[in-house]
């Protein structure tokens, strides 16, 4: 297990540095949220899905995506803009979806993605599927009015939901402290009757074995559960750099985080031969999905219009 897991971070983190380093030559068409420092809330917890079942993100989801099992060549092609897009170059990096792979959509406004979660859970307990969903977000999105009625809702209706809050601590520059009377995030969870963990986003193998535990109640006598996984965004908010000399953060902050990054602490735990194994194995993959969507071409113009919503009257044009 411990090779997987390895295997899976250091795969997210390479192609996060790739995109930082491909980003300035303007290669990359959208904007992007990077998830460096917090894969292990990702992976952690993905690691634990079946196929089957369904997660729904963030506009920072590159390790959400790919920890579930999403096609990493249509993740990069779409980020460029491509046709081989997984939203065929329209949505670019925070609009990122494989339904093949259960991984049902990302979005850019904070908090939508919460109720659509729980819809969706709604919809496989009305089917009497035992398969579960898994919806990640950030500390900044249980401010919003859509998370309380949905907590309430997933309540209410005892659906299948697992509530991931990856708290990272800050909301762009707004650190958690400047924003919330209470910071217990978990607890508000509990308020609404669903029991809560608050977890250690740099322990991938405690998230793991947690989420196995969960999983396996939820699926058998179903009802929501709530994470607060701590965890740190080394990167700025949005884009490849860094923000430590914008002021709102001391880099002395993310010196233990760093210092605790799970990826070298489980690259140590594995024989030196497997470790380049998975290393060399990584780093051609990783170089063959920018090539491809390098290589990939634009979409036609003529695909402007499909696949979009209509004013009514219209014909909606789709496939
Ligand atoms: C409804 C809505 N309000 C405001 C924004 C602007 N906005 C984009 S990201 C962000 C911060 C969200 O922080 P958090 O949920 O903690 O996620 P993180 O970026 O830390 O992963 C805000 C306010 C938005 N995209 N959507």
């Amino acid at each position: 297990m411990n090779a997987r897991l390895y295997r899976s971070l250091y795969r997210i983190r390479r192609v996060e540095e790739e995109v930082a380093r491909a980003y300035p030559t303007d290669a990359i068409k959208s904007p992007v949220h990077l998830s460096i420092g917090q894969e292990a809330v990702s992976v952690g917890v993905c690691e634990a899905l079946r196929p089957t079942d369904i997660v729904f993100g963030t506009y920072r989801s590159h390790a959400m995506y790919l920890a579930k099992g999403g096609d990493l060549n249509a993740m990069v092609a779409e980020m460029y803009g491509k046709a081989t897009g997984c939203a065929r170059g329209k949505g670019g990096s925070m609009h990122l979806i494989d339904t093949d792979a259960g991984v049902m959509g990302t979005s850019a406004v904070v908090g939508t993605t919460i109720a659509n979660a729980a819809g969706y859970a709604y919809a496989l307990k009305t089917r009497r599927s035992d398969a579960v969903v898994v919806c990640f977000f950030g500390d900044g999105a249980s401010e919003e009015g859509v998370f309380a009625e949905t907590l309430n809702f997933a309540s209410l209706k005892s659906l299948p939901v697992l509530f991931v809050c990856e708290n990272n601590g800050y909301a762009i520059h707004t650190s958690q402290a400047k924003r919330q009377g209470r910071p217990d995030i978990a607890a508000r969870a509990e308020a609404y009757g669903i029991p809560a963990d608050r977890l250690d986003g740099s322990d991938v193998t405690g998230l793991l074995e947690r989420t196995r535990t969960v999983l396996s109640g939820m699926r058998t006598l179903g009802g929501p559960h709530f994470f607060e996984v701590k965890t740190y965004r080394w990167r700025e908010h949005v884009g490849p750099g860094r923000d430590f000399a914008l002021g709102f953060r001391a880099e002395s902050e993310a010196e233990p985080w760093v210092k605790n990054d799970p990826i070298p602490r489980l690259a140590a735990l594995l024989p030196a031969a497997e470790r380049a194994a998975i290393v060399q194995e990584v780093e051609a993959e990783v170089a063959a999905a920018f090539a491809f969507a390098e290589a990939s071409p634009f979409p036609d113009p003529a695909e402007l219009m499909i696949d979009i919503y209509q004013e009514a009257g219209n014909a909606l044009a789709c496939r």
